[in-house]
């Protein structure tokens, strides 16, 4: 197995729960930077030149791609042109190898940045609107059809998710707007406040990371003839608002004062839906969260800060 963007946020968390299921050898990590902490084999390419990620993948023998190359959203809107040439390139990259190398399957995550401000912002249902007003939400939206493409042309078993915004406490945050979910604990800690990038009552789907390696581990593992769609599927978890983010801080740390000062990642955090309708996930391939925000903040601040008395 390859796993691509394997210093990212999601990269780094997956390739040790691939390596403790599947063995630590069968696991590729692979990055245009090394994470500095590889439990296994590691292979240095720019997932972006082909001819590199096919080097890799004719010598480890790879038959299954997890691919988490990609641009976040805010930082996407300071360079679109980077943004689409890294998550499309990359993606066509994969796709093409994996039909080339008759590879059994990829995984690629899509995202709720796929949804516009046309789309219905409750409850948003699987098949809607997709208007997304970012660079990084218009590759998600491409993506999602690319793999459809290749699954119904090449029959490849091409599987996306579309998770909300992830928190994790393993890797600093990396140019998304849903940032300041992680940055509010380490600001916590370290200084007993927070200056908020959005507005209190900004409201945002979330998930746990224990819950998206899960997610993505059990939806990988489930027969092809149950899913029903290769488009995204919508996956859910929480879904709060920056001001009950930070009371259930206080929570933890009553000294803890959270201010906002909104800045441009407002008008895309707007743009997305408050909750998010995954009764196809639970459905298709039985998806079933399992971490509430309680649960999370107070691992959260656990982990961050090892010798903190919850
Ligand atoms: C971002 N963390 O903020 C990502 C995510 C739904 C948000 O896709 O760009």
């Amino acid at each position: 197995m390859l796993v691509t963007g394997s210093s990212g946020q999601i990269g780094s968390e997956l390739v040790v729960a691939l390596r403790k299921r599947y063995g630590r050898e069968r696991v590729i990590a692979c990055d245009i930077n090394p994470s500095g902490e590889e439990s296994g084999p590691f292979a240095l390419a720019d997932a972006t030149d082909r001819a590199a990620l096919e080097q890799v993948i004719r010598k480890h023998r790879i038959g299954c791609v997890y691919h988490l190359v990609s641009i976040l959203s805010a930082a996407g809107e300071q360079n679109p042109d980077l943004a689409w040439s890294v998550n499309i390139g990359s993606l066509r990259n994969v796709l093409d190898l994996a039909v080339r190398y008759r590879m059994e399957q990829v995984f690629w995550p899509s995202s709720i940045a796929a949804f516009g401000p046309h789309t219905p912002r409750t409850h948003t249902h699987q098949l809607t609107v997709m208007d997304p007003s970012t660079m990084y939400g218009v590759t998600k939206v491409a993506g999602e059809l690319l793999c459809n493409y290749y699954f119904l042309r090449y029959g490849l078993d091409v599987r996306c998710l579309r998770f909300p915004g992830i928190i994790s406490w393993k890797t600093p945050p990396g140019g998304g707007t849903t940032d300041y979910a992680v940055a509010i604990f380490h600001g916590a800690l370290r200084e007993g406040r927070y200056e908020c990038f959005v507005s209190a009552n900004t409201v945002i789907p979330m998930m746990y990371m224990p819950d998206a390696i899960r997610a993505t581990l059990e939806f990988m593992a489930v027969p092809r003839g149950r899913l029903r769609t290769r488009l995204g599927y919508n996956l859910s978890a929480m879904t709060f608002s920056a001001r009950q983010l930070a009371k259930e801080v206080k929570r933890y740390l009553p000294e803890f004062v959270c201010t906002y000062k909104p800045d441009e990642r407002q008008k895309i955090a707007d743009s997305w839906p408050k909750s998010i309708d995954d009764r196809l996930s639970r459905k298709d391939w039985g998806w079933k969260p399992r971490f509430t925000l309680r649960e999370m903040a107070e691992d959260m601040l656990k982990n961050i800060q090892p010798d903190w008395e919850g």
